[in-house]
């Protein structure tokens, strides 16, 4: 290719201080392993310069026809049906795994024994038990270790983290947070894993409820005790024609409070007909109030106390200006970005990360988060099983 000006010279060899290459092994083909593989894929021109490209190296999962044609699908080199081959593979630095709960301990443990890195899909673990061993697993390889709890690198939610840590906001009274969904309200619904406690541990709980009780630790600050109630509306669902029993919880509410005092709630059903990803919060404090709705999540909704009282009210903040967080990666002001970006803002965080040997804490979830969530959602089961308010011990 002329080196002459006006031509651009295409893709070629590394050029100088490129970002490095990070192998990637992916577990799980389904809604994550789509949204994780989507996120991958933009990164390197997105989040410009990358921190280090990712390099899709393998995909695992149980049906070889259905491996392969996302390993086609989304670019990845290799197609595994035993995930500990993926993991044996030398090529893979980094695991990530978008599998079902019940396939996160044994694989994330195996990898961090192999010392890749691990970013793993919520809830870490079906209990606090299978989180605690995943913890130490990835601390004792030395490893980096990241929890997927994706609503932490939405811009609006990063906004409200920055407002509070500035002390815009003053001190915190309520945090109140309910993460509603209808899609099985329908009787005719059949069993799916996620209503099977074995495979996922709980139910509306620890699939919605453990990101909202992340975003409480991560905005708010550690909770202190729980006293909740669960619900299983309906209590058995069609299998393959069988019926089978629904043995998580459908709905899940939960007084909280929290050691520096605030107090708040927290809920989370798929029974809430009209709600399609409805995750939202309030937070009301000593200078004002904020609530975000991942409906509407370009927006946050910001009440100031100082405003002028003649005009005082809630302001909806569009957050997609450039010296808004994430901004200026994307596009001008008011081009709004979507669910699927909280991934690439996520995934760049953790390669940042492994390449630079940053901290994932405080702005993405570790082990340790995902532990502590676990403990909590542990609490809140057994406050609802016991009828009493339960004490957080991590
Ligand atoms: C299903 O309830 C689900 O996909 C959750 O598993 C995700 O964590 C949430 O972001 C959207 O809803």
């Amino acid at each position: 290719m002329s080196d002459e000006v006006g031509f651009v010279t295409m893709a070629g060899p590394k050029a100088e201080g490129q970002a490095p290459t990070i192998g990637v092994g992916m577990l799980g083909y389904a809604f994550m392993g789509k949204a994780h593989s989507n996120a991958l894929k933009k990164l390197p021109y997105m989040m410009y310069p990358p921190v280090a490209i990712p390099r899709l190296v393998a995909i695992a999962g149980r049906h070889k026809e259905a491996v392969q044609e996302a390993a086609k699908r989304y670019g990845y080199e290799k197609a595994y049906t035993d995930w500990r081959k993926l993991i044996d593979d030398p090529d893979v630095q980094v695991f990530d795994n978008g599998g079902p709960n019940n396939v996160h301990a044994e694989p994330n443990i195996a990898a961090a024994k192999a010392g890749k890195h691990v970013i793993s899909e919520k809830p870490l673990g079906r209990n606090a038990e299978e989180c605690w061993e995943m913890w130490q697993a990835v601390k004792k390889a030395g490893v980096k270790h990241m929890v997927a709890f994706n609503y932490r690198f939405v811009p609006a939610v990063r906004l409200a983290k920055e407002l509070i840590d500035q002390g815009k906001l003053g001190r915190i009274y309520h945090f109140r947070a309910s993460y509603l969904q209808e899609w099985i309200a329908d009787e005719n619904f059949p069993m799916v894993w996620r209503l099977d406690r074995d495979i996922a541990g709980s139910g509306a709980l620890g699939d919605l409820g453990s990101h909202i009780i992340d975003l409480a630790r991560f905005l708010v600050g550690e909770p202190r005790s729980v006293m909740a109630m669960t619900k299983t509306f309906i209590t058995e669902r069609n299998a393959d024609g069988k019926r089978e029993a629904v043995t998580v919880d459908d709905a899940f509410v939960a007084l909280v409070e929290y050691d520096n005092g605030a107090l708040g709630t927290l809920e989370a059903t798929r029974f809430a007909p009209g709600r399609k990803n409805h995750n939202t919060f309030e937070i009301n404090a000593e200078r004002g109030s904020i609530r975000f709705n991942l409906e509407n999540m370009n927006y946050l909704e910001v009440f100031m106390r100082d405003q002028p009282r003649e005009i005082q009210g809630f302001t909806q903040v569009l957050v997609s200006e450039s010296y808004h967080p994430f901004w200026k990666n994307w596009w001008p002001q008011g081009h709004i970005i979507g669910w699927e970006h909280t991934f690439v803002h996520e995934f760049h965080h953790f390669f940042d990360a492994v390449v630079n040997n940053a901290d994932v804490k405080p702005y993405g979830a570790d082990f340790e988060d995902g532990y502590k969530n676990a403990v909590i959602c542990d609490a809140i089961l057994q406050s609802a099983r016991e009828k009493k308010q339960v004490d957080i011990k991590y």
